[in-house]
């Protein structure tokens, strides 16, 4: 019988086999290897949903996005408007790392927080781009207080999150951005997608200064314009509810509201920001798989959607100029290695 070659590790290329990393990327938990590798793009899960007061269970969707993320190829993918291949750069010259999840403690929200922000701080620290897989909506707070630098403040979801602040009660993912808004690196905060009848806090958002806008008012602008809501050239964080998403796409989101976006008018106006702003960080939340349908839909749409707003990132000038020293490092470590095989 012929001798068969025993599979490696890095052979493998079946969604359902091997170790479930964001797009198969190199998985980093020491501080010192993240130093080393220097990538300049971290994904991170915070599997905590202890901020859902209604049905909790997103701290699941950390892990099954990344699971979901292991359907793409590990060779880029096809943008089908710009017609060329791309992260394929990204993803064979291990710019991608995951950092794996934020050791989260069970009913020490506070303690959580605290280990959240520690961790954006650890990524941020070099100027890289971070990535976060939620857990529910409350970790957005902890995230972008960790973000030393002036941002501004993009969030698209079907609720304004902006719930009043009393005995306690301040932590649940409906309170993020009332937290998030009073920051004072936080140059604007807008809203879109905002739809939810079901409490009236947004009216508190529009009092506070914040920029509202609701679907009907997004499909005027369009996709493709909705950029224009922040300043030119200036440095975003973007965060991404699943329930921005139509209610009939998102079956595993518990807060999920009808007349919501499409999917290419999410992918559309994530890819317009990305052109006119630099991107500091995104993050997609409130993801919950146990709700889910059997094929995991909601994870795959969660995941579709991190993976083509990172890659019309990477295609963007102000991203290649900003990395262009790692591309000249890489490039001299991938010829060295090259060299070093012959
Ligand atoms: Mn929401």
């Amino acid at each position: 019988m012929k001798e068969r070659n025993n599979p490696i590790p890095e052979d493998i290329v079946y969604p359902f086999s091997g170790i479930p990393t964001f797009l198969r990327s190199k998985l980093v938990t020491e501080l010192g290897d993240l130093e080393k590798l220097n990538p300049t793009i971290a994904v991170m899960g915070v599997p905590f949903d202890e901020g859902c007061p209604y049905m909790p269970g997103s701290r699941f969707g950390s892990r099954t996005i990344r699971e979901h993320s292991l359907r793409f190829s590990r060779n880029g993918y096809y943008d089908y408007e710009l017609k060329k291949i791309l992260l394929k750069e990204e993803l064979s010259r291990g710019r991608i790392v995951d950092i794996g999840d934020v050791n989260v403690i069970p009913t020490d929200v506070e303690g959580t927080f605290h280990r959240i922000t520690q961790m954006v701080e650890t990524v941020m620290k070099k100027n890289r781009m971070l990535i976060t897989l939620g857990g529910d909506h409350s970790i957005t707070y902890p995230i972008v207080r960790g973000i030393s630098q002036p941002i501004h403040v993009i969030h698209f979801d079907a609720h304004s999150d902006f719930a009043p602040i009393y005995d306690g009660y301040q932590y649940t993912n409906m309170h993020a951005f009332r937290h998030i808004s009073q920051m004072p690196h936080v140059k604007s905060l807008t809203q879109i997608g905002i739809r939810s009848i079901r409490d009236t806090s947004v009216l508190d958002s529009i009092a506070a200064g914040n920029r509202v806008v609701g679907m009907d008012e997004y499909r005027e602008i369009g996709p493709k314009n909705i950029a224009q809501v922040v300043p030119e050239g200036e440095p975003c964080y973007v965060t991404i509810d699943i329930d921005a998403f139509d209610s009939t796409l998102v079956p595993g989101c518990v807060s999920a509201e009808p007349g919501g976006f499409l999917y290419n008018e999410l992918r559309d106006s994530l890819g317009a920001i990305a052109e006119r702003n630099p991107i500091v960080g995104y993050e997609m939340v409130e993801v919950a798989p146990q709700l889910d349908v059997g094929t995991g839909i909601t994870s795959y749409l969660a995941a579709q959607t991190v993976i083509e707003f990172l890659g019309r990132i990477c295609e963007q000038p102000w991203w290649k100029e900003k990395y262009k020293n790692n591309r000249e490092t890489e490039a001299v470590t991938f010829q060295s290695s090259i060299e070093n095989k012959v």
